[in-house]
């Protein structure tokens, strides 16, 4: 029953033949780049700025990233599916969707011999199926995080701070931004971590693109000092200022998950592509002086 309707759902879904991922890793761009390494598929990228030609070309505001998608088929009416999409979030969750099954269009059919098991969740809970509850959670997680981490902190601090002079210097609207950050942080982030000592990842045991996007927002938010809940020394409880001894408990297991995140293979990567990138753009800008 359950096999069937694994079948149904996927046989809707068509594999690209190519993908497209516009903007540098330096920009939101991150998360993405992050989670098509972690699903091991080729892709091209543009690393470009926002409002640049090309980051119009594929978002109507000139924002990156974006994700040009192409189904190069002899039917036409796999040619005309050919599209593309912006938004980081929405961007990871169809890549999940679309290759939980590896570069193969259907997952290998269940007869209930369990040799097949590892090839049917090949990557099965980067992004959970739709409809389980697993989805719901994750979406959960990923609207947190889009909607409160990132709108409401790190894009104000972005704006209002680091592009003051594009946006405006906005000193009162940052410092709400950072309160606003904090309390999310303490208020959903530690206590759940502290709830549930025996998940490695948010969603239980498998890491997966919710992971993907916190741990970039807290990356994000140490890059602008606003790290340091969890950056300070929690050895010694009192010294520290960490009020309670729950409190210190939660920030090592916070602690530990960003170490556990930080050292995968493809968020190696995805740094390391960043700081190519980094380099190739300072040149280029040097070469035009
Ligand atoms: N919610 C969007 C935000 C995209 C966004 O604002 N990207 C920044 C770069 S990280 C940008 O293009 N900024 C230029 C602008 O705001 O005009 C996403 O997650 O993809």
């Amino acid at each position: 029953m359950a096999t069937a309707s694994v079948s149904a759902a996927a046989s809707n879904i068509c594999i690209p033949a190519a993908l497209t991922l516009v903007g540098r890793t330096s920009f939101r761009t991150f998360r993405n780049v992050w989670m098509l390494e972690e699903l091991g598929v080729p892709y091209h990228q543009l690393p470009v700025s926002p409002w640049s030609a090309e980051s119009k070309r594929y978002h109507p505001l000139g924002k990156v990233p974006s994700l040009a998608v192409k189904f190069i088929s002899s039917k036409d009416a796999a040619a005309s599916k050919n599209f593309h999409m912006y938004e980081s979030v929405a961007i990871n969750t169809y890549l999940g969707d679309v290759y939980r099954y590896g570069t193969t269009r259907l997952p290998v059919q269940h007869d209930g011999n369990d040799n097949s098991r590892g090839t049917l969740h090949l990557h099965n809970y980067l992004v959970p199926m739709a409809g389980t509850p697993e989805r719901a959670l994750y979406e959960q997680w990923v609207l947190t995080a889009a909607t409160e981490l990132d709108s409401q902190g790190l894009w104000i601090h972005r704006k209002h701070q680091a592009l003051g002079k594009v946006f405006g210097h906005i000193p009162e609207a940052v410092q709400h931004a950072q309160e606003h950050f904090n309390k999310v942080v303490n208020q959903i982030l530690l206590p759940h971590l502290l709830e549930t000592p025996n998940h490695p990842y948010l969603l239980g045991c498998h890491f997966g693109a919710a992971d993907i996007l916190w741990v970039h927002c807290l990356d994000w938010a140490e890059s602008i000092g606003w790290g340091t809940i969890w950056t300070q020394d929690t050895t010694n409880s009192t010294e520290s200022g960490v009020s309670n001894q729950n409190n210190a408990k939660a920030i090592q297991a916070l602690q530990a998950y960003l170490k556990r995140c930080r050292s995968r293979t493809a968020y190696l990567k995805t740094i390391a592509k960043r700081e190519a990138e980094k380099q190739t753009h300072l040149d280029t800008m040097r070469s035009k002086i």
